[in-house]
């Protein structure tokens, strides 16, 4: 096995995705409660108000992540629960939820990874521009402050933002997600105060922390043509600087591809590119949330990066309808060290979903779920052995979940959850892991 001694096996999950109790214990309005009851927006009006509950179930939940044999757990804190206002007064019961998850789980052995930003922006902020006002980057920053300063006694391993492109490009530009704008430009502004954002609190991370180890995460693709003709080749490079090095160049380069610069031309008329430098602080590892590659067409009636996804005749497809392409991480993994020489890599999500029958007898059967992680662990093997510096991985997700703008009608979880009674039953995709962690480490 390629599998580093030091290797971390652990399954991630989001705040909003999860943790319910929305109204409760003084958590403020987040954009994710505005969008969510906003008719139209979510697939059956489903909200994350009860979500999975872990919020008053968790103790339950680190059980069943022991019984998993998990080395280590991804969560996010919600900004809305710590600070309702987003800036300002903390709210003890919400800073207080977290010291007992975070004791909980290192009293069951797990160490916790913490992720500062999963989307889950408080109400307070968007209502003064959120993301578009460039005084984010100090309510970031002392966001992360206080989070570090609470938890960092215990916490060491710290995201500070999860998939900017989604929360940027699918919240401002597409309006599939909160906030709901479509204005590329604010997609942009969006995008590039998320990167400042990451390097301030990257250097809070280090004031506050000993020990830390920090970084953020991205969600990359690995992009092919869909031909060899020169139009589709430049396609899938304008698609790869639009998903992978818009985010990457500035987090190693400190400085954004100069042909995506061009590209976007005008849009970037209100921002200053040459501050990006400040996302350059030094990472431990890059995280890496990875589902499916992207096959991309030339179209020049297509949007402004005249560009168009297919896909592929004949491949498997997850219920997302995300082709399953395992081989394209290794590829990716390989490319991130050649390129960028991250000092490691974790895969901080990975994951599929699909429509799982009812639990029968206490167990859900999974089968295309397990297939999953199978091919795409060999993958991650696969991509070591080739010199690429991967040092966790975490599945996504350990629970069946708030999918977004999907509601509960994708699950993505190890554990099924009855959404009616919220009770948590095994699946076999779990049992499979657990069962894979054991032998891997072993010995
Ligand atoms: O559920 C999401 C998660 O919040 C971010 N990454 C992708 C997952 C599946 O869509």
């Amino acid at each position: 096995m390629a599998f580093p001694k030091n290797f971390l096996w652990g399954a991630a999950t989001a705040s909003y995705q999860i943790e319910g109790a929305s109204r409760q214990d003084g958590r403020g309005e987040c954009i994710w409660t505005r969008f969510s009851h906003t008719p139209g927006k979510v697939m059956n009006g489903d909200t994350g108000d009860v979500a999975t509950d872990h919020y008053h179930r968790y103790v339950e939940d680190v059980a069943l992540m022991k019984e998993l044999g998990l080395q280590a757990y991804r969560f996010s804190v919600s900004w809305p629960r710590v600070i309702p206002n987003g800036t300002g007064t903390t709210n003890p019961a919400g800073l207080d939820f977290y010291d007992r998850l975070v004791d909980e789980l290192l009293s069951a052995g797990i160490i916790p990874a913490a992720t500062l930003y999963h989307w889950d922006l408080p109400q307070a902020l968007q209502n003064r521009g959120g993301w578009l006002n460039r005084e984010i980057v100090g309510w970031f920053s002392d966001y992360t402050d206080q989070m570090t300063r609470r938890l960092g006694d215990r916490v060491k391993n710290w995201i500070t933002i999860n998939e900017p492109f989604v929360a940027a490009f699918v919240g401002y530009t597409f309006a599939a997600h909160a906030p709901g704008y479509s204005d590329p430009r604010a997609g942009l502004l969006a995008a590039h105060h998320m990167l400042l954002a990451h390097g301030a609190a990257m250097q809070v991370i280090r004031q506050n922390v000993a020990n830390s180890v920090a970084g953020i995460t991205l969600n990359v693709s690995w992009v092919d043509p869909a031909t060899s003709s020169e139009a589709d080749v430049q396609a899938a490079r304008r698609h790869d600087g639009f998903v992978n090095r818009w985010f990457i160049d500035p987090v190693f380069k400190g400085e954004y591809p100069a042909d995506m610069l061009q590209l976007y031309g005008s849009a970037l008329d209100d921002i200053d590119v040459t501050e990006i430098k400040q996302a350059a602080v030094p990472q431990d590892f890059l995280g890496i949330n990875y589902y499916t590659r992207n096959v991309i067409k030339d179209d020049p009636n297509g949007h402004y990066l005249k560009t168009h996804e297919i896909k592929p005749e004949g491949a498997g497809y997850t219920q997302m309808g995300w082709e399953l392409a395992p081989g394209s991480l290794t590829q990716l993994l390989v490319r991130l060290h050649q390129e960028y020489a991250p000092k490691a890599l974790w895969i901080t999500e990975n994951g599929a979903a699909y429509p799982d029958p009812d639990p029968v007898n206490g167990m859900v059967a999974d089968p295309e779920r397990t297939d999953y992680f199978k091919t795409h662990i060999a993958a991650v093997e696969v991509a070591i052995q080739q010199g690429s510096p991967v040092t966790a991985y975490f599945v996504w997700s350990l629970l069946d979940n708030f999918e977004w703008a999907y509601g509960y009608d994708r699950r993505f979880g190890i554990i099924h959850v009855d959404f009616k009674t919220l009770k948590r039953t095994m699946k076999r995709s779990g049992l499979w892991y657990r069962d894979y962690i054991a032998k891997v480490t072993a010995g």
